[in-house]
């Protein structure tokens, strides 16, 4: 039975299998995942409730940088390093499908030379169908499912700008990765335009004058960055994601971040929550509905609130049900609400009550 006709009743069964680390679970959830109908979404909006229940769980970790600094390859070799240290690893690459020709390849690059029948290691590429400008529905989503089933899940997105920032959204670890002579990061990183990472890799680490070179430029640049108060004591990691070198330095720098988060990890988690979230509701109904509800901060407030009881899809779904009873109570709901836009996720159900 393809998984977008399984009952309801069948998810709470799927998402033990997904907890349990079961591949057949964890890839028929990301069927459901990449499935863009919103009977699917709902599905999977039901499928995080049920994953979110039990805690903790696996670290989650963003890839994020240019294309072509190695994001893929570096994927793949640290996931090799996991797997030698006997942890689980779960890997989402997010192929954009403007350059699909391309996509295909480097999500086969990421799942080179791993033994289909090891059950510790788990890699897919998504397409992201259309959803430019911030992360898609489908990788926040699939995050959490393999959250759920490993130790540590490697999320890769390419890009600076919205989806650089909403890869914090999910990700309890971003590093950033870049290559050596990439002087544009070093100019975003200077001007604030790019959040600061939690890691900086400088891969291509085999080209050892240049990445030198390109560590100490970071280095700079990052002092002028700390005395705009932010970014003091980030380390920098250089790798070779082909030469195999500086992997272990780099799980040790990504377990470092982990560790000394701890303590605030859960705050950060409910913060990403309620960013996602919010994101979810303001795609669908745009700033009308933001204002309808009273506002970004109230809204934000209502949605923490609402986090105890439910995942960020399913409370954005409810905040849109809100927003169309308020419409209707307004009596302008003949006049029917914005239409919702291809990349949001349609969760909002009219009531026939
Ligand atoms: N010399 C060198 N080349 C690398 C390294 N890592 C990746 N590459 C190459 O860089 C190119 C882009 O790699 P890819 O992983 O697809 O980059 P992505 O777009 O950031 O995911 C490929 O040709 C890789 O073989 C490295 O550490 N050293
Ligand atoms: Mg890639």
């Amino acid at each position: 039975m393809p998984p977008e006709d399984e009952p309801s009743a069948g998810l709470a069964e799927l998402a033990a299998g997904v907890r349990r680390g079961e591949k057949l679970a964890v890839a028929r959830a990301l069927n459901l995942v990449e499935d863009r109908r919103a009977v699917a979404r709902e599905r999977v909006a039901e499928l995080l409730d049920h994953l979110r229940e039990e805690s903790p769980r696996g670290h989650r970790v963003g890839l994020t940088g240019p294309p072509g600094v190695g994001k893929s390859t570096l994927a793949a070799a640290l996931a090799r390093t996991l797997r030698e240290r006997e942890r689980t690893v779960g890997v989402v690459a997010v192929d954009p499908s403007s350059v699909r020709s391309g996509g295909a390849l480097l999500g086969d690059r990421a799942r080179m030379g791993f033994d289909p029948r090891d059950a510790g290691v788990f890699v897919r590429s998504l397409a992201t169908g259309g959803e430019a400008g911030g992360l898609s529905w489908a990788t926040h989503a699939a995050v959490l499912v393999l959250a759920a089933a490993y130790e540590l899940v490697l999320v890769e997105t390419t890009g600076v700008g919205q989806t650089e920032t909403d890869v914090r959204h999910v990700a309890d670890t971003v590093a950033l990765v870049v290559q050596p002579g990439s002087g544009d990061v070093l100019q975003f990183l200077k001007a604030g335009v790019m959040e600061i990472p939690d890691v900086l890799v400088v891969n291509k680490a085999d080209h050892a004058e240049l990445a030198q070179r390109a560590v100490s430029d970071l280095r700079g640049a990052l002092r002028t960055a700390a005395s705009a108060g932010a970014g003091q004591d980030l380390p920098i990691v250089p790798t070779s994601a082909t030469g195999g070198t500086g992997l272990g330095e780099l799980v040790d720098a990504l377990d470092a971040h982990r560790a000394a988060l701890a303590p605030d990890l859960g705050a950060r988690r409910r913060e990403g929550e309620v960013a996602w979230a919010l994101q979810l509701f303001a795609r669908q109904h745009g700033e009308h509905g933001v204002t309808t509800l009273g506002g970004r901060r109230a809204l934000e407030a209502t949605i923490a609130a609402a986090l105890d009881e439910a995942a960020p899809p399913l409370v954005a779904s409810r905040l849109g049900d809100r927003y169309l009873d308020a419409l209707r109570a307004d009596g302008t709901a003949t006049r029917g609400t914005p239409a919702a836009r291809d990349d949001a996720p349609e969760l909002a159900r009219t009531r026939t009550s």
